[in-house]
């Protein structure tokens, strides 16, 4: 049986170790050595909160307590399902410092996902939020208590109501008044669950070590120039890997920086929280990126201070690349990353070409890229090919999960991204497209699998196929192909089934095409994924007519 957690062989570690990628640190530890230097510097900003270094390792200590006195004991799992709150970082620092592993769950996730979280990873406890964007997460954590027993515990930041729940201004209280004494986990341990965009199917959850991503924001924060004066602005999710560690409030934490928490990423939200804090950097998705360009056309709000915009998740076009500079007078960083691990940047100080049409570079030295055919074969230099990667903070296996783990990595330990990249000299990719059958909508990693599941369980569905089509605002919608099964559903009910299935709003397909039958041929000779390919075609050619037309 495969263990739950795949870990480096020992050579490699030992090498990553030599070369002082790898150097012991723990997250607890680093938060507490920037509270022993600079107690009062500002960390984190949001939600009408300004919390010192100080106040948040204080935090962090009372949390900890509180939740191994709850009898947590050391490598439990517990799912943080929270906004863009300062408790989303006093919260995971706690888990650090218990030894207790957090996986984080977007705030857009429903009861559904959940739910499976909590059962592949075996969670104890949940910490969510009372409502937020008008979503009463209670009620989700009450049937999730329901759906999954072994989710033995519940804490809600806010106001726990007629629930029973306890609430983490509770726990804290007690926490700081408790004589537990959490131990410091090694550095070689997990240190939390991220989950996978869940290109087949389900989403699978990823094991980080400390010494793996602590090595990724040190050298991020090289790269990206991070220093004390940063203040660096979470827009997007903060459950997400890129705001999180690319270089994100991690990293920006890490160098003893200012985090500054926006509720929303939408222009209202963010400008007058730069103007207020003097932001600096930020990170964002593609379609921001352009509401963000026209918004700043027009805004009474002050934006003299940033100094970097960057721009991950989806593919960025060229034309939008280039608007950055003369319209926002920042420097723009292309991202290119995984929450399974490799990262690659465009360099601030490269020529605008390589800025404006490359995804960037691998951050280390030791990253391993290979671009290769279908059969496996390396392609010539500069053709486009599927990218492999290991290297000093890729993972080797989801968590526990070997079937997944049979399909995505190779027998030699490299990571099969999904992604079609080709490689130009200096080893900047170039993003062409993807191999799988997930969506990108606007970043969010859609299953056209998981989807289609929901789908063919609805009475009027007889058959229905999941497709992305181009979409010049988000990159990438969905269009769900349904072959009815006696009177055809309405669209609307369509969605509406979706959203009734407990699943994230943006898994709602966005487009929905009905069709008397799949080709004969579709239905029984060819596999989903040719079938999803010919319908594609089948919308380009119809979008191509319309345009023309
Ligand atoms: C980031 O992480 P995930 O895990 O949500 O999604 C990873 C996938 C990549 O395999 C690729 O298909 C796509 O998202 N992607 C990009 C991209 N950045 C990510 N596709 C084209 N251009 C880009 N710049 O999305 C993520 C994690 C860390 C940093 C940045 C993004």
């Amino acid at each position: 049986m495969e263990k739950p957690v795949q870990t480096w062989p020992a050579e490699l570690a030992e090498r990553y170790r030599a070369k002082g990628y790898w150097r012991g640190e723990t997250f607890g530890a680093v938060l507490r050595e920037r509270a022993r230097l600079h107690p009062e510097r500002i960390a984190v900003v949001g939600g009408g909160q300004r919390w010192s270094y100080g106040e948040l390792d204080a935090r962090a200590d009372a949390i900890a307590r509180g939740l191994l006195d709850l009898g947590l004991v050391p490598g439990d799992r517990v799912i943080v399902h929270l906004p863009n709150i300062p408790e989303f970082v006093s919260v995971i620092f706690g888990l650090f410092r218990a030894g207790l592993l957090p996986l984080y769950a977007l705030p857009a996730h429903r009861i559904t996902e959940i739910a499976h979280f909590a059962g592949t990873g075996g969670a104890r406890a949940y910490v969510t939020v009372d409502r937020y964007d008008n979503f009463d997460y209670r009620g989700l954590a009450a049937e999730l208590r329901e759906r999954e027993p072994g989710v033995e515990h519940v804490v809600v930041v806010g106001d726990a109501g007629e629930t029973g729940f306890g609430t983490l201004a509770a726990l804290e209280a007690a926490g700081r008044d408790s004589a537990t004494q959490p131990v410091e986990p090694a550095s070689s341990d997990v240190a939390f669950l991220q989950i996978s965009g869940g290109s087949t199917g389900l989403s699978k959850l990823i094991p980080r070590t400390h010494d793996a991503y602590i090595y990724t924001l040190r050298e991020s924060d090289r790269i990206c120039g991070l220093t004390e004066d940063t203040v660096f602005m979470a827009a997007l999710p903060m459950a997400h890997n890129f705001p999180m560690s690319s270089p994100g409030f991690l990293g920006a934490l890490y160098v003893g920086a200012r985090v500054v928490l926006s509720a929303s990423p939408s222009p209202e939200a963010a400008f007058p929280l730069i103007e207020r804090e003097g932001v600096n950097m930020v990170s964002l998705v593609p379609p921001l990126l352009l509401v963000w360009l026209e918004a700043s056309k027009s805004t009474p709000h002050k934006l003299h201070t940033l100094r970097t915009i960057q721009v991950g998740g989806a593919k960025l076009t060229p034309e939008i690349a280039r608007r950055v500079r003369p319209t926002l007078g920042v420097t723009l960083q292309q991202v290119f990353g995984m929450a399974e691990g490799l990262v690659n940047y465009t360099r601030l100080d490269d020529p605008e070409d390589i800025i404006v049409n490359t995804q960037g570079r691998p951050i280390s030295p030791d990253d391993e890229v290979l671009i290769v055919d279908d059969q496996g074969n390396p392609v010539p230099e500069g053709e486009p090919g599927n990218l492999l990667t290991r290297g000093p903070y890729t993972i080797l296996g989801y968590y526990n999960n070997p079937s997944a783990n049979a399909r995505s990595f190779t027998e030699d330990g490299y990571y099969r991204t999904g992604d079609i990249v080709k490689r130009l000299p200096g080893g900047y990719l170039v993003v062409q497209g993807r191999a799988n059958d997930h969506i990108n909508r606007a970043g969010e990693k859609i299953s056209a699998e998981e989807i289609e599941d929901h789908l063919v369980a609805h009475p009027q569905v007889f058959d229905a196929a999941v497709v992305s089509v181009p979409d010049e605002y988000l990159g990438e919608r969905s269009c769900a192909f349904i072959v009815p099964k006696g009177e055809k559903p309405r669209a609307v009910a369509l969605k509406q089934w979706i959203r009734s299935r407990g699943l994230a709003e943006f898994k709602v397909p966005d487009q929905i095409v009905f069709v008397d039958a799949f080709s004969s041929t579709a239905a029984l000779k060819i596999s989903r994924k040719e079938l999803r390919a010919q319908l594609r075609a089948q919308l380009d050619e119809q979008n191509n007519k319309d345009t023309q037309a």
